[in-house]
């Protein structure tokens, strides 16, 4: 348990209804009690909601709702106070002073939910999961970290350590006891399966995890082609509304533009770009680096040609550069002729578009959901990795697993086979916080908002 009180302004800082002020420390309570006129905080029930004013000596600053929460059903396992106070900047400002006055300490971002995890409340994953809930914009997203914040991938990677457990005290035994051939014959083989059994589920993880980045992180979406062949047409279409300015002219768009779509559930933001062409003028110069230089941050490439028109020399020049990124290559305008021939291309999205008739991108938002497996999703599924640094370690994992199953085939002594599971145990337990650093903590909630 920590020695201070920490507190925070848990709401937007704003004009809204109520702010809410946190308060958590063994002195949280005392603390507000010290500069409320109402009951006496220190002497109501756990869990109450209490009414009265925050005065600062004798004058009232704001009419309040103070909740009353006692160590150790709290959301830190201390005790918590929580002030509603009206959401106008003044009021909730001026509260906030007062409680650092009275001698609570400014929270750093996180610091509610590092308390949580470091008083044992809560493990990494679910720690991950709360900033996940407070980031999330889609129902997919948020069923993900609600997934987390229930326990489920806590739950799944415990099990997993359990099992190992198993199997290291098993060849404990045998290093031990070795003259127990018996036992040793019969645990090999046990060993063996668990091993195989073990990598194929955490395989099985890792892939399932990797596909569903997406969830949380949405698909980065840009549209390059060369100038005029509908690329803002596109995604105006997209968007249903007309952000990108469109023109029969080549290089009406010059800069970026940017928006964003709930796409089957998962956030599609897409990027406009100039149409790339050799040019001598300065700003479409510029213009079309940016361009390229899009590609490689993106999870998908969308190319639009114009279907109405031969390959032209800027065309073969985008394909070239996309050849091996697995792009969507749009012919758009089906609506006219179609004179385009990519037969010396083996692109394995190809689809037909048009931007004038209601349903003329259909067939790309078809490809997109191909492509993500989005129908594939199931919806009841939530329990994997969420982010880079679960996914880091349970590929470490999985790796020192391999290690271990080479061993076991090569017929090395059981005490090398042993230090590669060990490995795979704390590196699973790297993943729920079971050990960690204090530098990863620093990193890990800096991320997170204060007052959380
Ligand atoms: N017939 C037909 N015309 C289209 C279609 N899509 C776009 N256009 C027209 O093509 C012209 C260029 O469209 P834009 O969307 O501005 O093209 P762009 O690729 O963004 O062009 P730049 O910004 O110059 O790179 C406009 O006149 C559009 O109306 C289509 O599907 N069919
Ligand atoms: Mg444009």
């Amino acid at each position: 348990m920590f020695n201070d009180t920490i507190t925070a302004i848990s709401t937007k800082l704003g004009n809204s209804a109520i702010s809410i002020i946190r308060v958590s420390g063994k002195d949280s309570i005392s603390l507000v009690n010290s500069i409320f006129r109402g009951k006496d905080l220190t002497k109501v029930d756990s869990h109450t909601i209490n009414y009265g004013y925050i005065k600062d000596g004798k004058e009232d600053i704001d009419e309040v709702l103070v909740s009353i929460m006692k160590s150790p059903r709290t959301y830190t396992k201390e005790d918590i106070v929580e002030i509603n106070c009206h959401g106008g900047v003044s009021p909730t400002l001026k509260i906030f002073e007062l409680l650092q006055e009275k001698g609570a300490r400014k929270a750093e971002p996180g610091e509610f939910t590092k308390r949580a995890f470091l008083n044992g409340r809560i493990d990494l994953t679910e720690a991950e999961a709360v900033m996940d809930m407070i980031n999330s914009k889609t129902d997919r997203s948020r069923k993900e970290a609600l997934s987390g914040i229930e326990g489920n991938l806590r739950k799944y990677i415990t099990t997993f350590r359990n099992k190992l457990k198993y199997i290291l005290a098993n060849i404990e035994v045998n290093i031990d006891y070795p003259e127990y051939y018996d036992i040793e014959e019969i645990t090999k083989e046990d060993i063996k399966k668990v091993i195989e059994e073990l990598e194929i589920d955490l395989k099985e993880l890792i892939k399932k995890s990797e596909e569903r980045q997406i969830i949380k992180n949405g698909i980065k979406t840009v549209i390059i082609g060369r100038p005029n062949v509908g690329k803002s047409s596109i995604l105006n279409t997209l968007l249903k509304e007309d952000k990108a300015i469109v023109t029969d002219i080549e290089g009406t768009t010059r800069d970026i533009v940017e928006g964003s779509i709930i796409f089957d559930g998962i956030e599609l933001s897409l990027i406009d770009t100039a149409g790339i062409r050799e040019t001598d003028n300065i700003v479409e110069k510029i213009g079309v680096e940016k361009s390229l230089s899009l590609i490689d941050d993106a999870n998908l490439i969308i190319v639009v040609l114009n279907g109405n028109e031969k390959l032209t020399e800027n065309d073969i020049y985008i394909l070239d550069k996309v050849k091996d990124k697995n792009p969507i290559i749009v012919l758009n305008k089906n609506d006219l002729e179609q004179k385009i021939d990519l037969k010396d291309y083996k692109f394995k999205h190809i689809v037909s578009t048009n931007t004038k008739e209601i349903n003329g991108i259909d067939s790309l938002k078809e490809e997109i959901k191909k492509m993500f497996k989005l129908n594939e999703i199931e919806e009841d599924d939530y329990t994997y990795l969420t982010n880079d640094r679960q996914l880091f370690y349970a590929k470490k994992a999985l790796n020192n697993l391999n290690d271990a199953k080479t061993s076991f085939n090569n017929d090395e002594p059981i005490d090398i086979i042993e230090i590669d599971l060990k490995s795979v145990f704390e590196n699973l337990g790297n993943i729920t916080g079971e050990n960690y650093s204090e530098e990863l903590l620093d990193e890990l909630f800096a991320n997170f908002c204060v007052g959380k």
